[in-house]
């Protein structure tokens, strides 16, 4: 009913009434009637349990504490968006469940000992398939109890974290000024999924990798940011660590804005866990989500202590096939690159064989004169020219920039490596997540005083 029609109905019945009234199904009731279809009864056997621990958690991960009754029942909050909710009670197996309605029946647990203080008791463990005596069983920095249990205040476990599998949160701002063009949305987000679970890693469920939670406001953190001014990224700029308090310790911050255009890099790695990405809005949308995850993957793995050449700053290295490496982050384009596995083997430049094995290839004309030699060459390999000419010149024409500024070798003849990026990935992980947002260095492997890793 329009506004106007309801006047004259109030005119008619009440005839006093001045103005327009906001339809009632618009205010909210500061005193609702409880929703007798939003109740929880806790027991054991059909016998109700006073004061048991149910805490609920909203679809934005924030979690509240409340209280079985004597007859075992639990109103829940009304008008809420609840997700999630653990009920817990003295020497009972806490059960974490969706959906939240119903009842509850608790079980007990002859095993209440919490050997290695991780919120989960050895009993509930025994049942979660976690290790009673390792707090982070599956080591991505997260306790088990944070990824099995709603508790108070953020619970990880209402945004899809699993004590089995190793997880990743990502919180995601954009520039105001490109509006829906300029959110991270599901293309990318499962392109950047695909590349965290292109893995050496084994989760103890027996996936592989890290699963990737974006949030550009799916989970009501990533928001459209207002701000111009980003090359100073101090203390006062408040782009800077823009995530609520009870997400500091844990998520990582991207936020994307024009840098290339301002301050003249397409992505920064600056302090712990936070990064800043240019999105570049002008490509077509299946072009712009691979650039998209693969530029975030890249500076997410400087966060995780990853540098251009894996464990070393050495740039464009062939026998890297990483998106760490210039060399082959344009590569992302085409949707072939993920992190190193380390399998390549090491290529001396003073004694270069092209006719041994390289990447996929059976022998490889490094120095473009149309043969494979077996006679070994002196060479410096990694300043972006050993690639196809005309691949390199499209690829990175679509990334910006042509390939010797990108490289800028010394010119140094060295031995170079390839680099197994996974460890380090997996190190890097709980070492970042156990730091405060911004606190610390880019890396978690750097010391406090180096500069942000540029690009
Ligand atoms: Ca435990
Ligand atoms: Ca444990
Ligand atoms: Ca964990
Ligand atoms: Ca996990
Ligand atoms: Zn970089």
């Amino acid at each position: 009913m329009g506004c106007v029609s309801r006047f004259l109905v109030i005119i008619s019945t009440l005839a006093i009434v001045a103005g327009c009234t906001v339809p009632k199904d618009k205010t909210p009731d500061p005193n609702p009637e409880p929703d007798p279809d939003a109740l929880v009864v806790v027991d054991v056997d059909g016998a109700p349990i006073a004061g048991a621990s149910v805490v609920v958690a909203d679809w934005t991960g924030f979690a509240v504490s409340l209280v079985s009754s004597d007859d075992g029942t639990v109103q829940l909050p009304v008008g809420e968006r609840l997700v999630m909710m653990t009920v817990d009670a003295p020497d009972m197996l806490a059960v974490t469940r969706q959906p939240l309605k119903g009842p509850v029946t608790l079980l007990d647990d002859s095993d209440r000992d919490d050997s290695d203080g991780d919120g989960v008791s050895n009993g509930e463990e025994a049942e979660l398939g976690t290790d009673p005596e390792v707090a982070d069983t599956d080591s991505d920095g997260i306790n088990d109890g944070d990824e099995a249990k709603v508790i108070e205040g953020f619970a990880p476990v209402a945004l899809g974290a699993n004590p089995l599998r190793r997880d990743m949160f990502v919180e995601l701002d954009w520039w105001s000024e490109f509006g829906d063009s300029g959110r991270f949305g599901s293309g990318a987000q499962d392109l950047l999924n695909a590349t965290f679970r292109d893995s050496s890693l084994k989760n103890p469920d027996g996936t592989f990798g890290i699963e990737v939670h974006v949030d550009a406001g799916e989970f009501g953190g990533g928001t459209a940011v207002e701000v111009d001014e980003w090359c100073d990224y101090s203390e006062p700029n408040p782009l800077r660590f823009d995530v609520a308090p009870e997400r500091r310790s844990l998520f990582f911050h991207v936020t994307m804005v024009p840098l290339r255009e301002q301050c003249g890099h397409r992505g920064i790695a600056y302090a712990t866990r936070s990064v800043m990405v240019d999105p570049i809005v002008q490509q077509d949308a299946g072009v712009r989500d691979l650039f998209w995850a693969g530029v975030v993957a890249h500076e997410l793995g400087h966060t995780l202590g990853l540098s251009h050449g894996g464990d070393e700053e050495v740039n464009c290295k062939p026998n890297y096939p990483s998106l760490m490496n210039y060399d082959y982050l344009p590569m992302i384009l085409m949707g072939s690159v993920s992190f190193s596995r380390g399998t390549q083997p090491p290529i001396d430049e003073n004694a270069i064989v092209e006719s041994q094995p390289f990447l996929v290839y059976p022998g490889y004309d490094f120095n473009k004169d149309g043969k494979i030699s077996s006679t070994p060459y002196a060479m410096d390999l990694n300043d972006g020219t050993w690639m196809d000419p005309a691949l390199a010149e499209m690829l990175y024409s679509v990334a910006g920039r042509d390939v010797e500024e990108a490289c800028s070798s010394s010119g140094d003849l060295t031995v170079l490596t390839d680099h197994d990026d996974w460890p380090r990935i997996d190190r890097g992980l709980p070492a970042a997540v156990g730091l405060p947002l911004g606190e610390g260095n880019w890396s978690p492997w750097i010391g406090p005083l180096d500069e942000p890793v540029r690009e």
